[in-house]
């Protein structure tokens, strides 16, 4: 028999959402209570393409949100990078109080979330020696934290893990979704926060020469349900997890758009989840923005996408511009209570 899956379609926002929901015409789309879905595409793996068709229907699993993301909208998770600055001759300390300065400045545009990161991930980068990844986060994780904000790690390391916990991180946040090393899953195990599982194919040196799935909305569901299955297997409790498909992780130009486009695919994992697109390849290919720091437009886009399609976290670059759009497009959804 062919793998069946069931994606959450039909959505409906707002007041519309909460009444279909109480008639019990429509359910919660990842467990929020203002985006109802009132259909399932039920997709059909088998032969050379999946067979679908849209019917009444619900999700298997109905996702619980845990009280750090019940806010009534989506968290913006903020992106603060502590890599060299080539321009820079300040010394080892101007890295960390750029760091700082950048995350504090995140944090006044709207950030919930400060995600300090040592390891740069883009697409043919090397990998970072631990100890130096540690000298690059723990100031900056522990300053944060100090001043009271929500610091996550960026890190697939489990030595950077424990001592990013121990330094004030609230949330690791691992783009290897605790296979770099068995010591991750048994760090993540022994600790209490959430973590959040992004899939990824391959690793960053090599991701991009040639990604190949059957389908990869589908693939990367099944890559990410039986992480999350294999984490629940080792003691991290369900409640404890975020999934993200990993925008840019190991997919095409394709591959990206078709993982957005089916993005509440991924609700039917049963737990919340996180989209990163900001500034990312992709959105360059498709607003022809070749420089980075430019794709502003059209990374406030994807967010304001993945936010109406259910998101729970964003993580971004541009901060206040990503908490502007999301104001204006859940007033427009929700009115009332003037999120999504
Ligand atoms: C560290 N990092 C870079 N891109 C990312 C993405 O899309 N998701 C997550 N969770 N982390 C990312």
């Amino acid at each position: 028999m062919s793998r069946r899956y069931t994606r959450p379609a039909g959505l409906v926002y707002g007041s519309d959402a909460r009444q279909l929901i109480k008639e019990g015409r429509g359910a919660s789309l990842g467990g929020l209570s203002a985006i109802a879905y009132t259909l399932v595409e039920e997709i059909a793996r088998g032969g050379a393409e999946a067979s679908r068709r849209f019917a009444p229907g619900t999700l298997p699993r109905q996702t619980v949100v845990p009280p750090f993301l019940s806010t009534g909208r989506p968290l913006i998770m903020g992106i603060v990078n502590v890599t060299p600055d080539s321009f820079s001759d300040g010394g080892l300390n101007a890295e960390a109080e750029r760091a700082i300065a950048h995350g504090l400045q995140l944090a006044k545009d709207g950030a919930d979330i400060l995600d300090v990161g040592g390891e740069s991930t883009r697409p043919g980068s090397e990998g970072v020696p631990e100890a130096e990844e540690l000298r690059r986060v723990l100031p900056v994780i522990a300053a944060l934290a100090a001043q009271g904000f929500t610091v996550s790690v960026d890190t697939r390391k489990a030595n950077v893990m424990r001592a990013a916990i121990d330094a004030g991180a609230k949330i690791v946040n691992d783009v290897a979704a605790l296979t770099y090393e068995p010591a991750a899953m048994q760090a993540m195990a022994e600790a209490t926060c959430p973590v959040i599982l992004m899939h990824a194919q391959g690793d960053p040196k090599t991701m991009q020469l040639s990604p190949q799935y059957d389908d990869v909305a589908l693939d990367v569901f099944d890559w990410l349900e039986a992480r999350i299955g294999a984490c629940i297997a080792a003691g991290i409790a369900r409640e404890r997890i975020v999934a993200d498909p990993g925008i840019g992780f190991g997919k095409s130009f394709r591959h990206n758009i078709d993982v957005l486009r089916q993005f509440t695919l991924y609700h039917a994992l049963g737990v919340p989840l996180l989209m990163g697109l900001s500034r990312k390849g992709f959105i360059g290919a498709l607003t022809g923005e070749k420089h980075a720091g430019n794709r502003v437009n059209g990374s406030v886009g994807g967010a304001v996408w993945a936010a109406l399609n259910g998101a729970h976290i964003l993580r971004v670059h541009d901060v206040k511009a990503t908490v502007e759009a999301l104001a204006v497009a859940g007033a427009a959804a929700d009115p009332d209570q003037s999120g999504l």
